[in-house]
């Protein structure tokens, strides 16, 4: 079946797409009753893709923990006494079998996470290296390693990196709450170099960090109103990690989640929105009310980064009851 989508994915976006979102409409649709919300979005989200195929991705920790940055919510910062380790770079090997391990997992995608502010020169080569052999393996790539600067988007694209992911995390007021180490603007920098080195961009953010409506709506007007939408949109529901300090914030209505996909679904109708970290504290129902709102991928595999993941065999009795199908 032949998508609007299918020029999301090559350099010309669909002409349908909007660029100039204001706050005040966006607000107005976090403000629909959910039934409307969820109609609007799922007929939408069936105008651009297959409403049955879900996207996997598969999670790899290459850099754990040991990070200099403070960001509030992640267990990897090495400011805060959280259960991680810091370790070493994995060897190449050890990324490539863990690799072949997802791509027979059903996978379609490998997603190299570094605990890093910015990648070092040297370490940065041995991506380079796992970007290359992952990419043999018949998946896409992608990477998050932190701020880059225009060369290594470069090099990382001729490396065969499909996608890099870099998440704005929430609104350009509220990030300074959450990240004092680096910038807003920074982060955007690091897209732009993304964008022009004609990678596909994978940005998100987070809910639940104690963000008001505002500020999920602020950082989905950035994300809309970029000059591209990102092929990839993560929203993930915070893991409050013990030890940091977003341990104990208040617990999120569970809606919250369905409508911030809808809003996704509706500004970015041709992304892939993924229902990103959370999902493990999720319940069925509520993440077929998610796929119902418009997301369409998901990480798959036991674990994220540094927390768990719902298990392989439990997604894909969900799958198998909800009719879903993974994406090839
Ligand atoms: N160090 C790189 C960076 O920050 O750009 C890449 C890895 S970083 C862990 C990737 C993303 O994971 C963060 O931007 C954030 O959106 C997400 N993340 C980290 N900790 C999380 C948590 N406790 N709950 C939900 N999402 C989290
Ligand atoms: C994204 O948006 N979420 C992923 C991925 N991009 C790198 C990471 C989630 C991390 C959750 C906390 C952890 O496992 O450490
Ligand atoms: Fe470091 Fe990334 Fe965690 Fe921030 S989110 S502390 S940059 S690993």
């Amino acid at each position: 079946m032949l998508k609007e989508n299918t020029e999301q994915l090559s350099t010309i976006e669909h002409p349908s797409l909007r660029h100039d979102w204001c706050s005040e409409e966006i607000m107005t649709l976090f403000c629909t009753p959910l039934n409307d919300l969820i109609f609007q979005a799922q007929s939408l989200h069936r105008r651009f893709f297959d409403p049955n195929e879900i996207q996997l991705s598969t999670l790899l920790n290459i850099k754990q923990g040991g990070c200099s940055e403070d960001c509030a919510y992640c267990p990897q910062s090495a400011r805060y006494n959280t259960d991680v380790e810091a370790e070493s770079l994995l060897a190449i090997d050890q990324v490539v079998a863990a690799a072949k391990q997802a791509r027979k997992q059903g996978a379609s995608r490998f997603c190299m996470g570094a605990a890093w502010r910015s990648p070092k020169q040297r370490d940065f080569n041995r991506v380079l290296d796992m970007v290359g052999a992952v990419k043999s393996l018949g998946l896409e790539t992608c990477a998050t390693l932190g701020m880059l600067t225009q060369q290594q988007a470069i090099s990382l694209k001729e490396a065969g990196l499909d996608y890099y992911n870099h998440n704005l995390d929430t609104s350009e007021s509220y990030y300074t709450e959450i990240i004092s180490t680096r910038t807003y603007q920074d982060r955007l920098q690091t897209l732009e170099f993304v964008r022009n080195a004609e990678l596909h961009v994978c940005c998100g953010g987070i809910i639940g960090m104690g963000e008001d409506i505002d500020d999920r709506v602020g950082l989905l007007m950035v994300l809309a109103n970029m000059p591209k939408h990102p092929e990839s949109v993560p929203i993930n529901l915070l893991i409050r990690v013990e030890g940091t300090p977003l341990a104990s914030g208040a617990e999120l209505d569970e809606f919250d989640m369905v409508r911030m996909i809808a809003v996704a679904r509706l500004l970015m109708p041709a992304s892939y929105v993924r229902l990103s970290a959370g999902r493990s504290d999720m319940s069925d129902a509520l993440q077929a009310l998610c796929f119902h709102a418009g997301a369409n991928s998901i990480f798959y595999g036991e674990k994220l980064l540094t927390t768990d993941n719902p298990q392989r065999l439990k997604d894909e009795a969900l799958f198998q009851r909800l009719g879903l199908r993974a994406k090839h």
